[in-house]
């Protein structure tokens, strides 16, 4: 239900939507991609980037929020801390309890491992609850891990690091299987086999999905075998400060009571980063489709112990947040309502782009067509482009929405908008964090030993860009394989006396650069006093 200032541009869609569902949009040439990237993503835009002065990626850019949290001092100096009171003592410590986290965890405490996960809120509040539109496996007959990887190598720019890239398209049917065995419910057909869509930059329907709450089902499922395992879970809980031993290999982590801030002692043989996103640091003031807790603490963690990051200069900007009513304002509005039929047009009720273009494309074409070519529909907060819902009724059959999109529909229905029967307004959102800590192909860092990384919090499994459905797979793949590697590895270390001498050596880099900051990081939670939903 929407107000009398929106009315005479739904009249406008509603006048073109017969002719726009025949209608075939044209897809962009790669000059045409590369144009419009270079004119309008937010990861072209210079002036939001800062050099980092220190630590292994001096030299490099990246957002200035990030810049400041990876230069920021730590929440401790080595002084506070009896490194000889051990709290916890385990073979895998696990920081994050999403899906990377909990995969991880199943497959460490499957080996045999003492496994312990640690997370600062409770396990399940991560990005894998928030996604909605599926996972990717080539697990039809049309279909092979093959063309999975060419699909994901382009749509990332062709930036991947070919041997992650290659894992994580070659386990993808397995990973599929190993879920659906633990109870996940992927959406099929009568005779039991899955059904799959579309999403953007796909050449095969490849899409699992358990309707559109997959990452919640998913997480669902992961929660319950950790919890019956029996594994370890301290939650409300945050690392603060990676702990390493005499030689620089990791050896455990500083943990802080997020209500008493109490500090504990956590020491490990391996220790798995696990921590998922950054969207609550609203880069550049975009809103965020992310949980509350996606604040890049495992980057600044890795980063002070000397871990390298790869393309953390690369953001992904969901192309459809909503972008009305204000009370949703940056939620995620699934691809999968595209891969069902609907599609983008302007206040004019006109098909503007391909609607599964890869998403940097997708949100790319939005932000021109509300900026430069003021072809937006002023929502009362900002501009923003109709997705025509209605279409994937008149496509798909009634009951199409009820049956395949349901969250989208009660997310809708709570501010009286039917997408069955009106369209909805959307903006590109901060996303997903395309880069991170930089990992072998056994999921450990490049640069420090016994320190594994798995889901969000790695770069280069993607390249430039990802693809839909591509990070519930690689919290699978790489959790599992980075759970499978450290518990192996964890049975011939020895851990040798704890040290935090990376804080002073740090500091002292940070003083010789002629950084002064008062501020200290991770960051844990984001900060939304005083500031209108936290936004620029
Ligand atoms: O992979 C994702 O980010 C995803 C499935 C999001 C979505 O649009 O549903």
């Amino acid at each position: 239900m929407y107000s009398k200032e929106f009315q005479e541009s739904l009249a406008a869609v509603e006048a073109a939507r017969a002719a726009n569902i025949a209608y075939e949009p044209v897809r962009m040439t790669a000059q045409e991609k590369d144009d419009l990237l270079a004119a309008y993503h937010p990861d072209y835009k210079k002036s939001e980037f800062s050099t980092l002065q220190i630590g292994p990626n001096k030299g490099e850019k990246v957002p200035h929020e990030l810049c400041e949290m990876l230069q920021a001092h730590s929440r401790i100096s080595a002084a506070d801390i009896d490194l000889d009171d051990i709290k916890y003592d385990v073979d895998v410590l696990i920081i994050g309890g999403g899906g990377a986290g909990a995969s991880a965890a199943i497959e460490a405490d499957e080996a045999g491992a003492k496994t312990m996960i640690v997370t600062k809120l409770r396990i399940g509040d991560a990005n894998t609850m928030m996604a909605e539109g599926g996972i990717q496996a080539a697990d039809k007959p049309n279909d092979s891990p093959a063309i999975h990887f060419v699909d994901a190598f382009g749509g990332g720019h062709y930036a991947a690091k070919r041997d992650l890239l290659a894992k994580l398209v070659c386990d993808a049917p397995e990973a599929i299987q190993w879920l659906n065995d633990l109870g996940v419910e992927f959406d099929k057909a009568p005779d039991g086999t899955m059904i799959t869509t579309h999403g953007g930059g796909t050449s095969r329907k490849r899409m699992h999905a358990a309707k559109d709450y997959s990452g919640a089902e998913i997480m669902r499922t992961l929660r319950d075998e950790v919890i019956n395992r029996g594994i370890e879970i301290v939650d409300f809980t945050a690392a603060i400060e990676l702990i390493l031993d005499e030689d620089g290999k990791a050896a455990g982590a500083v943990l802080m009571n997020m209500e008493t801030h109490e500090l504990m002692v956590a020491r490990a043989k391996t220790v798995i980063i696990a921590t998922g996103g950054a969207g609550r640091m609203h880069y550049q003031g975009f809103p965020t489709s992310n949980h509350y807790g996606a604040t890049a603490d495992g980057l600044v963690l890795g980063y002070r112990v000397g871990a390298k990051l790869l393309y953390a200069d690369t953001l992904q900007y969901h192309p459809t947040g909503a972008a009305y009513p204000q009370q949703i304002f940056g939620a995620l509005v699934t691809e999968k309502v595209r891969s069902l039929g609907a599609k983008l047009v302007n206040r004019d009720g006109k098909v503007f782009m391909h609607p599964l273009e890869t998403r940097d494309v997708a949100a790319a074409s939005i932000i021109r067509e509300c900026s430069d070519r003021a072809e937006g529909v002023d929502t009362g907060s900002g501009e923003a482009v109709w997705l025509d819902t209605p279409m994937i009724e008149a496509i798909g059959g009634e009951g199409t929405i009820e049956k395949r999109i349901p969250a989208m529909m009660r997310m809708f229905a709570t501010y009286g908008i039917d997408i069955r029967k009106e369209p909805i307004l959307v903006y590109p959102t901060l996303h997903y964090q395309n880069g991170g800590l930089d990992i072998n192909v056994n999921g450990m860092t490049t640069n420090v030993e016994n320190l594994f990384v798995a889901g969000e919090a790695v770069g280069g499994i993607h390249g430039r860009n990802r693809l839909m459905g591509n990070s519930l797979l690689d919290v699978i793949v790489f959790g599992r394989n980075a759970g499978q590697n450290a518990s192996a590895k964890a049975k011939d270390v020895k851990v040798g006396k704890l040290t935090l001498a990376h804080i002073a050596k740090f500091d002292a880099e940070r003083e010789a650069a002629g950084i002064e900051t008062d501020t200290v990081s991770p960051k844990l939670l984001p900060d939304y006093r005083n500031k209108k939903n936290g936004i620029k």
